[in-house]
């Protein structure tokens, strides 16, 4: 058996990584052709690959990095709390320290009575999760017909199969079945890309509306909930009009229906509040955490349930748990993240700061050919890509080239920023400065460049028609 470090060369560990690793949402036989990227270090802001390239990693990992990369203190409290008690579950009527502290301070944290937390290791996990717990509430206040959970189409919530099926990604649903019995789906309150020649207000009342006629078509005695992302994510960084969130409110506290706040991307600071529900003023009944919660650095989620819907629960055996339900590692790292977070003003300091700078400097690209809107919210961040810019026109090539072909360039330029289909999308860590702003700026322009060079050369700059 060979030893395996960060000192071999990378074609040796790519070619290791193809005959033994499966990637998620991947091509595996394209990606053995061409050759993985190793990623080998990271500090602050900046990634380090096995060539010893660094990148400006616009992403924070996949939306989740937000204290930034190379704390040590999470790396000390991951040691001192495996030293101390490595695992314990808290099944069979047990706890251990550190999921209360965690729970505790969730508690705080979260705004309105959000005061009780069901931990997971993931965003999916605590979505499967809340499709149990939203339907079990109900069967506890005698109203078990109340099943179907709306959702929207294009959102993200997980891959596991209750999880993906809240999604709607239909490249997902494509596979294995999915989406599980009695979910539905509603259209995204999208204006950019679908809203036409409408008003944006009135078009995102009217996807708001939606909901309530859906409900009307299946009953609301047999809704248990509507679950959605406070601005999706994975689904391009959509922020709705501002007309959307309160109409979808007044609907689901008019016919008794459970708000489920996605807030895995949105969360711990990402939107300029600790929470996307504070920004886009949503009264959730269950939040949904993960990502943020631990800066990535273990995997821990959970979901986050208001005073009435722990009561009702609290009534029953809820039959539901994880082996790492509130795993003491991941607890212990989640908190000396929220410690830091809270201590260093990180939050604040990003929500004041460098997300208006980044607001500036990120609206300058919607002055490149290539781009049709570039918005931003606190330290979320999209642009569209467009062959007309005036008519919001989307390409005549399959969906996604052209995003793809600009992401190649970001990587080529040492910097990493999404693509979702033909939007180019970023989530920093919130504890980016200003010069980094102005490098990630700087760089996705290049970036931008050179695509529209390589579009133009490839005769891709044409709209569908
Ligand atoms: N909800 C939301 C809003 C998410 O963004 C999940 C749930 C699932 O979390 P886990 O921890 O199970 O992955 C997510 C995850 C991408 C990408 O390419 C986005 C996510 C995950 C992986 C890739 O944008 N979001």
């Amino acid at each position: 058996m060979s030893l395996i470090t960060n000192h071999m060369p990378t074609a040796e560990l790519q070619k290791l990584d193809a005959a033994h690793h499966l990637h998620p949402f991947t091509h595996g036989h394209d990606l053995g052709k061409k050759g993985v990227r190793v990623i080998t270090r990271a500090k602050g802001v900046t990634l380090t690959d096995s060539d010893g390239n660094d990148y400006l990693d616009a992403m924070a990992g996949l939306w989740c990095v937000n204290i930034g990369y190379g704390r040590e203190e999470l790396a000390e409290a991951a040691a001192r709390q495996m030293k101390e008690l490595p695992y314990y579950n808290t099944f069979f009527q047990t706890t251990h320290v550190p999921a209360i502290a965690l729970a505790e301070r969730l508690a705080s944290l979260t705004p309105h009575d959000l005061n009780h937390v069901f931990f997971a290791s993931s965003g999916s996990e605590a979505n499967d999760t809340n499709i149990r717990l939203a339907r079990t509430y109900w069967e506890a206040k005698g109203k078990a017909s109340k099943r179907a959970i709306i959702s929207r189409k294009n959102a993200y919530h997980g891959s596991s199969m209750g999880s993906a099926s809240l999604g709607g990604m239909a490249a997902m649903h494509a596979q294995g079945g999915m989406p599980i019995p009695d979910i539905h789906h509603i259209d995204q309150p999208y204006w950019y890309g679908e809203g036409g020649d409408s008003d944006p207000q009135d078009f995102g009342k009217a996807r708001a509306r939606q909901l309530e006629e859906k409900i009307m078509e299946l009953g609301a005695d047999n809704v248990a909930a509507f679950i959605g992302e406070p601005i999706q994510g994975a689904g391009g960084v959509i922020i709705p009009p501002d007309s959307y969130w309160p109409e979808i409110q007044r609907i689901c506290d008019e016919h008794d229906i459970l708000l489920i706040a996605d807030e895995v991307i949105c969360g711990f600071g990402r939107t300029g509040n600790w929470f996307g529900s504070e920004t886009l003023g949503i009264r959730p009944h269950i939040m949904t955490v993960a990502k943020g919660l631990s800066s990535g650095y273990q995997p821990i989620g959970g979901s986050i349930v208001n005073d009435e819907v722990a009561d009702v629960l609290s009534g029953v055996d809820f039959s539901h748990g994880y082996t790492y339900s509130g795993h003491p590692v991941a607890c212990a790292v989640a908190l000396e993240n929220l410690r830091i977070l809270q201590e260093e003003e990180i939050v604040t300091r990003a929500a004041t700061g460098t997300a208006p700078y980044l607001a500036e400097k990120w609206a300058t690209l919607a002055e490149h050919p290539l781009v049709g809107e570039a918005v931003t919210c606190g330290m979320l961040g999209s642009i569209a890509l467009t062959p007309h810019k005036a008519s919001r026109a989307q390409f005549a090539a399959e969906t996604g080239t052209a995003g793809l072909i600009c992401r190649e360039q970001c990587f080529g330029n040492n910097l990493v920023m999404r693509h979702v289909g033909d939007r180019m999308v970023i989530s920093p860590p919130l504890v980016i400065t200003k010069a980094e702003i102005d490098t990630l700026v700087e760089r996705a322009w290049t970036a931008l460049d050179r695509a529209h060079a390589e579009l133009n050369d490839k005769g891709l700059m044409k709209a569908a028609s």
